[in-house]
Parts: structure tokens; C-alpha cells; sequence
């Protein structure tokens, strides 16, 4: 039985996640900083299934005392999915909160970077693989999108440096890459505007994160001679819109 390690396991993308890696017979090591999601997923999926593991990520001690806590059975990680994160706010540059920025920077890049380095030795000699969620944010821009965006461009090539270096260890790097998903992403961008959230997925019919869950999955189950190296996907209702022009 293979273990995966997903951050951010108590809602939308990671809870998907943590029930159809249960499903295909995976155990989960479900991380977040709300306990009670996690035990509700451990008393709906198994405790021999599920291992909850309470930090926030920017915690380095703490999460190395969660990692040091494993049961035995849960210790041998086959695959690590980067996936807690967010985006805090819209405004434009000029007037946006800096608070705001260093927080998903310290949430989206630096966390990420931290539990990938002390995970990747174990990784290398397991001969494991790295899924990490990005966004389309990090390829397309848009107003109000600065830092999250620029946090998601770091995830993407980050994924592909990883890649470079891990040549010859049988290590697999992914980049999973999604535009709209209905989860709780906006509810935590407006700070809890639940009218934001369902004027932006209203009629939209966005992604849910099955659907994206389900891709997790397929990516983790290929052949491992086989590397997704990037993987965008949007909501059929969803696309470009071009450049924006500012007349005097
Ligand atoms: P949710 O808000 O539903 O889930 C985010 C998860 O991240 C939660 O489990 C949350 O757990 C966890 N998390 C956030 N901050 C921390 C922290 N400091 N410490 C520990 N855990 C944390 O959003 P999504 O499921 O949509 O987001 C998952 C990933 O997908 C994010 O990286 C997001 O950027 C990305 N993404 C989302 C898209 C979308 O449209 N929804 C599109 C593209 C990418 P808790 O609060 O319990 O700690
Ligand atoms: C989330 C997708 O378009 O809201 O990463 O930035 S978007």
C-alpha cells in the first residue's frame, strides 16, 4: 500500500484528494490547521486509512513534531502533494496589503519549499514523486492578481528546477496547474464574503475538486517511466480575455 502526504487536507482540492486516494486503496496523511475537518475525515475514511496531522505550514517545528509523530505505518511516504495554500485579496498592487502579500508568500513558496527540502531525501530513496498545485494564476495575469500569481509562476518553475535535479533518482515532478475550482479559495480571498464567492462560481459551472482530485490521481498512477511535467486545466466556461488598454 502506497502513503501520500497532502497539505491542506481539510478542504476543497486536498479533502477531494485524501477520499479518492483512499478509494484507490492509498494511505493519506491529511494535513491542515482545522483539526476537527481532519477528524471528520478520519471517522469518515478510517483510521487506518487516514493519518490527521494538525499544523499550519509555515510552522517548521511543528510540522517536523507532526512528522516525527507518524505511526510506523504511515512513515514510509511515496508521494508528497503540495497543495494548501490561498489567495488573500484583489486589489491592485498600489494599494494592496502588505500583510496580505507576505502571508501567501509565506504560505504558497516558502512553506512549500521547506516541507519539499525535508522531504525530498526520503523521497529520493524511495524513488517517490512531488505534486505540486500551481494555477493557471502563474502563467495568465490579471489585475488584483500580482502576488498570488507571482507565488504560482515560483511553484511552476520551481517544479520544473526540481526536475533538472532529480534527474537519475526515478523522482517525479509535477506541476498540476487548474483555473476555477469551487472550494473554499474565494470564501478566503474576500475574507469570508460568501456573496463574492457564489457571484464568481454562479453559473459559471466551475471545476469542483474531484475533478481535480481525480487528475492528482491519474498523474500519480502512471507508469514510472512516465513524467507530467505541466498540467493545465480550466472549466470549459472559462478562457482569455486579452490585453487591457489604458487610454488617456
Ligand atoms: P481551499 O481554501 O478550499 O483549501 C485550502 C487548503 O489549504 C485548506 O485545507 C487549508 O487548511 C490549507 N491551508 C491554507 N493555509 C494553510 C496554512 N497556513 N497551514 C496549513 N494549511 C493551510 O482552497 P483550494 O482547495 O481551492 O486550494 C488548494 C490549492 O489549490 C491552493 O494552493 C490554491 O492556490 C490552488 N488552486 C486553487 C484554485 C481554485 O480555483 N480553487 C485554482 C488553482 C489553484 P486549513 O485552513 O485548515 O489550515
Ligand atoms: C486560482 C485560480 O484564476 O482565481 O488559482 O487565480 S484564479
Amino acid at each position: 500500500m502506497r502513503t501520500v502526504l497532502i497539505t491542506g487536507g481539510t478542504s476543497g482540492i486536498g479533502e477531494a484528494a485524501a477520499r479518492a486516494f483512499v478509494a484507490a486503496g492509498w494511505r493519506v496523511i491529511a494535513t491542515g490547521r482545522r483539526k476537527e475537518r481532519l477528524d471528520a475525515l478520519v471517522a469518515e475514511l478510517g483510521t487506518d486509512k487516514v493519518h490527521p496531522a494538525v499544523f499550519d505550514v509555515r510552522d517548521e517545528a511543528a510540522r517536523d513534531a507532526a512528522l516525527e509523530a507518524l505511526p510506523a505505518e504511515f512513515r514510509a511516504i511515496d508521494l508528497l502533494i503540495n497543495n494548501a495554500g490561498l489567495a488573500l485579496g484583489t486589489a491592485p498592487a498600489q494599494s494592496a496589503s502588505l500583510d496580505q502579500w507576505k502571508t501567501m508568500i509565506d504560505t504558497n513558496v516558502t512553506a512549500l519549499v521547506s516541507l519539499t527540502r525535508k522531504l525530498l531525501p526520503a523521497l529520493v530513496e524511495r524513488m517517490g514523486a512531488i505534486i505540486n498545485i500551481s494555477s493557471v494564476a502563474a502563467t495568465y495575469p490579471y489585475t488584483g492578481g500580482n502576488v498570488y500569481g507571482g507565488t504560482k509562476a515560483f511553484v511552476h518553475q520551481f517544479s520544473l528546477g526540481l526536475r533538472s535535479d532529480l534527474a537519475g533518482t526515478g523522482v517525479r515532478v509535477t506541476s498540476i496547474e487548474p483555473g476555477m475550482v469551487e472550494t473554499e479559495f474565494t470564501l478566503v480571498r474576500t475574507e469570508g464574503n460568501q456573496e463574492a464567492s457564489d457571484k464568481l462560481y454562479g453559473g459559471a459551472n466551475p471545476m469542483t475538486g474531484e475533478d481535480i482530485a481525480n487528475t492528482l490521481l491519474w498523474v500519480a498512477q502512471l507508469p514510472p517511466h512516465l513524467n507530467i511535467n505541466t498540467l493545465e486545466l480550466m472549466p470549459v466556461s472559462q478562457s482569455f480575455a486579452g490585453f487591457q488598454v489604458a487610454r488617456s
